[in-house]
């Protein structure tokens, strides 16, 4: 073990301790998927030149695609994201829907076989995750997919676990799992699935090999990944019902602008929602919340945060930062006391420390007092000063003390009783820096939490800015 000795004050004792076994693991572990995923080249000469390291730079490029806080450091964050199951095909550009150079099929009937099998699912299971894995792409192309048996195929399918033959070993379970080869002869268009993982037909425990399959045949007709974080070729798992799956609008725009659209007379489908612009001025936020200083804007199944010191909004799907969370939410609020941010759909409410979630949760929100009828609630909002968290219904709100657990008596009242002009129905609120935002629509009103005097009124973009780059 490598020993750190220091010179402390002056007694001049010198102390030697063994550097934190963890650290230099977790670096040495950044390194290694910067290595696989952002062509991490090995420093040559001392390790700090002037300027960036390669590392530092790296990681940047890696902190700029997903969306985290650029700092350049192997921050708990980024080290998170790392950690998150994947696909093994690097990550080069950063951009929406991207190709490797527009590299394709030049046919549109394409081939493809079964080379093996997984002992976690049935044949038959594999067989239809498969085939209904092509027709995402099929459905939206002119491409076109035929089974064989026998000889080579256009896309071998295979499972194998650590080294399997193509130089790019799999790494156990998790981290990696699975990749494929841009559309080529031989082992282009092939997709490998690391059968260190354990697949499943449709459950969410495991992964589904279908969505694994269909991001990976991706990258067998061409497309290399994308940072929309709504994707298919987002390069991180996140679990989707098989048997709703619609390919999302970014991928359809990336295949198509290699292969066209479907010419033959198909019924039109369901069409994926976009994911949410934070340039679209006319857009109503779900909900607004705060998160250990930084703000949470939510939108569908996706939230943007904002980091105070910088202004470029990260979008991530909620189930990728929240596996245990609801796909979409009513309304949010943080109490920055319990250290607990809370997320409300329907009759249920979520509390989570950090990503996890509290034990006990989900639960009612009756829980809170609030009348058994109540289907859902609008917005809430934790008013620090007074301790009083303030659920937003229809037009009327009900107050709740988080010191004595009970909802306060004479609730609920109209909302502009308190909150002057406030006439319409509250969608999103927030308390920040001790003012009231309450939105309404794409609008949002500071108020005055002592007062309840209305300040500024104001839109969605002033806490969450349009930064189209
Ligand atoms: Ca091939
Ligand atoms: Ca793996
Ligand atoms: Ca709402
Ligand atoms: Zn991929
Ligand atoms: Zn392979």
């Amino acid at each position: 073990m490598r020993t750190v000795c220091a010179l402390l004050g002056l007694l001049a004792a010198v102390h030697c301790m063994p550097v934190s076994q963890e650290t230099t693991q977790e670096q040495r572990f950044a390194e290694s998927y910067l290595k696989n995923f952002f062509n991490l080249t090995e420093e040559s000469g001392p390790a700090v030149r002037r300027g960036f390291s390669q590392v530092t730079k790296k990681l940047i490029e890696m902190q700029t695609f997903f969306g985290l806080q650029i700092t350049g450091t192997l921050d708990q964050e980024t080290l998170a994201v790392m950690k998150k199951p994947r696909c093994g095909v690097s990550d080069s550009k950063v951009a929406r829907f991207s190709t490797f150079d527009g590299l394709k099929w030049e046919k549109n009937s394409l081939t493809y076989r079964i080379i093996n099998y997984t002992p976690d699912m049935s044949k038959e299971e594999v067989d239809e995750s498969i085939e209904k894995a092509l027709q995402v792409w099929a459905r939206v192309t002119p491409l076109r997919f035929t089974r064989i048996y026998s000889d080579t195929a256009d896309i071998m399918v295979s499972f194998g676990r650590r080294d399997h033959g193509d130089y790019y070993p799999f790494d156990g379970p998790d981290g990696t799992l699975a990749h494929a080869f841009a559309p080529s002869p031989g082992i282009g268009g092939d997709a490998h699935f690391d059968d260190d993982e354990t697949f499943t037909f449709r459950s969410n425990t495991g992964y589904v090999l279908f969505m694994v399959a269909a991001h990976e045949f991706g990258h067998s007709l061409g497309l290399s990944h994308s940072d929309d974080p709504g994707a298919l070729m987002y390069p991180i798992y996140s679990f989707k019902n098989p048997e709703t799956f619609v390919l999302p609008r970014d991928d359809v725009r990336g295949i198509q602008s290699l292969y066209g659209p479907n010419t033959d007379a198909v019924l039109p489908g369901p069409t994926a929602p976009p994911t949410p612009d934070a340039c679209d001025s006319t857009m109503v936020l779900d909900a607004v919340a705060t998160l250990r200083g930084d703000m949470f804007f939510f939108k569908d199944s996706f939230f943007w945060r904002v980091f105070p010191q910088s202004y470029q909004p990260q979008q991530t799907l909620i189930t990728n930062f929240w596996p245990d969370g609801p796909v979409s939410v009513d309304a949010a609020y943080e109490n920055p006391h319990s250290d607990r941010v809370f997320l409300f759909k329907g009759r249920q409410v979520w509390a989570f420390r950090g990503y996890d979630l509290v034990q006990g949760y989900p639960r009612s929100i009756s829980s809170y007092g609030l009348p058994k009828d109540i289907k859902k609630v609008d917005a809430v909002l934790y008013d620090e000063h007074s301790g009083k968290t303030l659920f937003f219904v229809e037009r009327n709100y009900y107050s709740y003390d988080e010191t004595k657990k009970t909802m306060d008596a004479g609730f609920p009242r109209a909302v502009d009783e308190k909150f002057s002009g406030m006439t319409g129905r509250v969608t999103a609120a927030l308390q920040f820096r001790g003012f009231a935002y309450l939105y309404s629509g794409p609008y949002m009103s500071e108020y005055s939490l002592r007062t309840g005097r209305q300040l500024r009124l104001l839109r969605n973009s002033y806490f969450l800015p349009c930064t189209n780059y």
